[in-house]
């Protein structure tokens, strides 16, 4: 990370808001809606992995009604990681000047998406953050946050990235910092996507800003995390750590 302290960055340009859904029927329009009312010069982006609760309809619904909403589908679920990948492509091949990552599940406020905006106008990447000064977690079990904490903890000691919350995913990133992380390596499908992604930038060299965010807990459907997200995680995160001291020490060596 550079301090971004003596750099000029461009101004913003259009923003999309990419929603990854499954089976969140519950949430999608109630999401939508506070997204349009609280940055209403933006766009959405549902990316809905044919979710059997019928979301892709009613996000189909949204965007009928309004030009701002548009609608990925896509055949199946694929985790989170490659519907993200997905609609950056499409954010990209359709000219936004700013990408952002929200989940469907409220847990993400569309209402802190202006201070979001805000802090990218000197950064490259913002994360919102629920683990440096002023950020909170609201109706989360203290396994939960254990577990949160852990993650973030482990992944920044593991890849040296001097960041709080590194497995977040409420996040804004100017489309040239997508453009440098090279995307079209990145496997990760669940969890590991936001700490992929985030030491990407790290290591790129791009100014990264983290925001002090509210996270609240889902009230309406059915989390995915899971176990094999959970394993996923660690084993990359672990293997990534390792191999890059690896290289380090051969390249101290040479
Ligand atoms: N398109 C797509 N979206 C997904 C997939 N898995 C999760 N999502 C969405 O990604 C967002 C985050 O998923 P959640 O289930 O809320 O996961 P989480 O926030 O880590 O877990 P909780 O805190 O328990 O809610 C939600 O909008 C999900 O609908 C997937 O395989 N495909
Ligand atoms: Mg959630």
């Amino acid at each position: 990370m550079n301090d971004g302290g003596q750099r000029s960055f461009g101004p913003l340009g259009t923003t999309l808001v990419i929603i990854p859904t499954y089976n969140e029927a519950e949430n999608i329009k109630p999401i939508v809606a506070r997204v349009r009312e609280s940055v209403p010069e933006a766009h959405v982006l549902v990316a809905d992995d044919n979710s059997p609760d019928g979301t892709g309809k009613l996000a189909d619904e949204l965007a009928a009604d309004d030009d701002h909403v548009k609608v990925l589908h896509r055949q199946g679920k694929e985790g989170l990681g490659a519907a993200y990948l997905a609609g950056f492509r499409w954010g990209l091949d359709n000219g936004y000047g700013v990408l952002v990552e929200m989940d469907a599940d409220g847990s993400h406020q569309p209402e802190e998406l202006p201070r979001l905006l805000t802090a990218l106008k000197g950064a490259d990447l913002v994360l919102g953050s629920r683990w440096v000064p002023g950020g909170r977690v609201v109706n989360w079990p203290k396994s939960r946050e254990f577990l949160s904490r852990g993650g973030s903890t482990y992944s920044r000691l593991m890849l040296d990235v001097p960041l709080r919350d590194v497995t977040g995913g409420y996040r804004a990133f100017r489309r040239e910092t997508l453009e440098g992380l090279g995307m079209d390596e990145v496997a990760s499908q669940g969890y590991c996507f936001q700490v992929d992604l985030a030491w990407r930038a790290v290591k790129a060299g791009f100014h990264v800003v983290e925001v002090p965010i509210t996270f609240v807990e889902r009230e309406l459907g059915d989390s995915k995390m899971s176990r094999d997200i959970v394993a996923e995680a660690l084993w990359r995160v672990t293997s990534w750590g390792l191999g890059s001291r690896v290289s380090k020490a051969l390249g101290k060596e040479r």
